[in-house]
């Protein structure tokens, strides 16, 4: 079927068999896909039969269908002329792992961060009445991605505004791990609504009793009943006094189901209308849909048994949960808080060793935020751990509500630096910017595990303010070196030098060591001095404005954008001295997806290509 379809025109055009018929081969192909090349496997697979009806009844160019994070939009992909490239997902130059207006015509709008789709979708529907434009806007959001703020703050407008706009809640229960809150609880129990339940096992039991044609003909006469019958018992009314008219809720696996409730909401709405769609998560992949936290988003696997081929070390996730597990042990003041990421961050083992004092707050950066500053303010001890990507969107609580206050929050940044395939949604390129310039802020980044393990120590033991760990995605790293004691605002002297400074901070200190090892080698002359400066805030200003002020040349790396991070306070600070200061980092532009060699060879930030350009200024000292 698949081969068949070249434009979403095409899947207008199927039959109802044909679209039931075009679901496994879109679901064979996003597994082939997603297995050799990672990604959000779950959360496509739990919406092809959506995304099918959907295309079916609305026409993407004339309606806008905007996704939600867009981790859940590969069947969208593969029928809206992105088939043939499909191969090439997440991959450098190929397809985004999200929706991307600069990738396709079909985007109508793009996400990464989740939690946006209600708010740009009112604002393209407002856009359009006032443009005269026809055509409907859905907006298609999950459970987990409802429990965010923003998502709220657009129920609330819409409601408002009243415009015609239609919003598909995709509930399978699920955010990464088990969906929480109140909202869900309450979604839970639309669903299994007692007293439907009962009348509806009564109703198909009693089918049960006629013969065969008979029998299918009164389950689909019963099936257009049990839409209408259905509000009679759903206790649905948060939505309705939000202003949306409530429909569901509605197999979302059932297509010609979806396709007919579709149709009736295209031809009648008046106003806003709330559409809930139950689906489940890692739908026809028998792995995924008994696993859904480690198949929502994964490294390449095997298809035949579901296992991760890379291998499994320590990341540097991990082992921030595994250290604060042994921290909180012995203080009982340590949380533990996340907004939906408990596995990413490392949490798991934590939440089940203290359960009293682990927080999963939902997709909720800024409550996370300043949920810790209330409980800091009570002498507790948080330890807020979100992906550097996401707490850009709480830096005004970050601000506000911790750093204004001096409240003692311990923020373990995941994922600094550049991820990877995810690409410019998720990587952490910025946290070093917009940390910098917070006063009351200690900010650190660590170069291997040992100096992780005493930067979280650091952590827990300092009262005076907030304090942020960053630190990047993958292995964490072990060393040999044993760093020294860890003084406020003091870099790391590895080897003393003369003449010529590497400056490393984070994991770009490695990069720095290996330079400095080129060095060693080719100009035997040269000593340089090889600093790991874990602080990025406060700066060493006794190293800089008595040592390095003296010096001829600095190198600094950092992971971050040059602009606000590590290299440009260094060089703000030795404006009136001679010292020339060579930065290096990443430049002025959102980074794209891609592996992280090739990225870093992209933008000529691996240590072989730095060296080729530093090399004739070497040659000059
Ligand atoms: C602001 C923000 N925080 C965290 C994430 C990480 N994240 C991506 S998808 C997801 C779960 C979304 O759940 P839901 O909306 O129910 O969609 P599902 O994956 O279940 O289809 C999370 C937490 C994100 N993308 N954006």
């Amino acid at each position: 079927m698949l081969e068949k379809i070249k434009s979403p025109e095409d899947v207008r055009k199927l039959s109802l068999q044909e679209l039931i018929a075009l679901a496994p081969d879109i679901r064979k192909r996003i597994i082939e896909v997603t297995a050799r090349n990672g990604g959000h496997i779950g959360p496509s697979l739990g919406v092809t039969d959506l995304t099918i009806a959907l295309l079916k009844v609305f026409n993407p160019l004339e309606d806008r269908i905007i996704w939600d994070v867009g981790h859940q939009s590969y069947a969208y992909k593969i029928l809206t002329e992105r088939n043939e490239r499909f191969d090439t997902l997440r991959q450098m130059n190929g397809i985004s792992g999200f929706n991307n207006i600069f990738e396709s015509r079909y985007d109508a709008f793009g996400a990464g961060h989740s939690s946006t789709s209600i708010s740009a979708s009112l604002g393209i529907t407002v856009a359009k009445e006032l443009k005269n434009r026809d055509g409907r806007t859905i907006a298609v959001i999950g459970d987990g991605a409802l429990t965010a703020g923003i998502a709220f703050e657009a129920l609330n407008h819409t409601g408002h505004l009243h415009k015609d706009m239609i919003v598909i809640l995709n509930d399978n229960n699920m955010s990464i791990s088990k969906n929480v809150g109140a909202l869900q609880a309450y979604l839970t129990n639309i669903l299994v609504s007692r007293s439907y339940n009962a009348v509806k096992a009564k109703v198909w039991d009693l089918f049960q009793h006629f013969p065969g044609r008979i029998k299918r003909r009164m389950i689909a006469v019963a099936q257009k009943f049990e839409e209408n019958l259905i509000n009679f018992f759903v206790p649905n009314v948060i939505f309705e006094d939000l202003g949306f008219k409530y429909v569901g809720p509605v197999d979302g696996h059932n297509i010609p189901r979806l396709v007919r409730i579709f149709h009736k909401v295209k031809r009648n709405m008046v106003g806003p209308v709330m559409i809930h769609v139950v689906t489940k998560k890692g739908k026809g992949y028998e792995f995924a849909e008994a696993n859904a936290p480690k198949f929502h988003g994964l490294g390449p696997f095997e298809v035949s048994t579901g296992e991760c081929i890379s291998k499994k070390e320590i990341s540097y996730s991990r082992f921030m949960g595994d250290t604060l597990c042994r921290l909180a042990k012995n203080n009982k003041k340590i949380v533990a808080i996340t907004a939906a990421m408990a596995e990413g961050t490392g949490l798991v083992d934590f939440s089940q060793k203290f359960p009293s004092r682990f927080f999963d707050v939902g997709i909720a950066e800024q409550h996370a935020v300043t949920f810790a500053g209330g409980l800091a303010i009570e002498g507790m001890k948080p330890f807020v751990a979100i992906y550097s990507t996401f707490l850009q969107r709480a830096l005004d609580q970050v601000i506000h509500d911790i750093a204004l206050q001096k409240l003692p929050v311990v923020f373990c940044l995941d994922r600094g630096g550049i991820v990877g395939e995810d690409g410019a949604t998720h990587h952490g390129a910025f946290d070093l910017s917009y940390l910098n310039f917070i006063p009351n802020m200690i900010v650190m980044a660590p170069s291997n595990a040992m100096e992780f393990e005493l930067m979280l120590k650091f952590g827990a033991g300092y009262q005076d303010g907030p304090v942020a760990i960053r630190y990047p995605r993958g292995t964490a790293l072990l060393c040999d070196r044993k760093g020294s004691k860890l003084k406020t605002g003091c870099f790391e002297i590895v080897n003393p030098g003369s003449k010529l400074a590497l400056l490393g901070i984070g994991n770009a200190f490695n990069d720095a060591e290996a330079i400095f090892k080129k060095i060693k080698t080719d100009f035997p002359e040269l000593n340089p001095y090889l600093i790991d400066a874990r602080f990025l805030k406060p700066l060493d200003v006794n190293f800089l404005f008595k040592t390095a002020a003296s010096l001829d040349l600095i190198f600094t790396f950092e992971d971050n954008s040059l602009i606000g991070g590590f290299g440009s306070s260094v060089q703000a600070m030795l404006t009136n001295s001679p010292v020339k200061v060579h930065s290096f980092g990443y430049p002025d532009q959102f980074i794209p997806h891609g592996s992280i060699p090739a990225l870093k060879k992209k933008f000529k930030l691996n240590p072989e290509q730095i060296y080729r350009k530093i090399k004739p200024i070497l040659a000059e000292l």
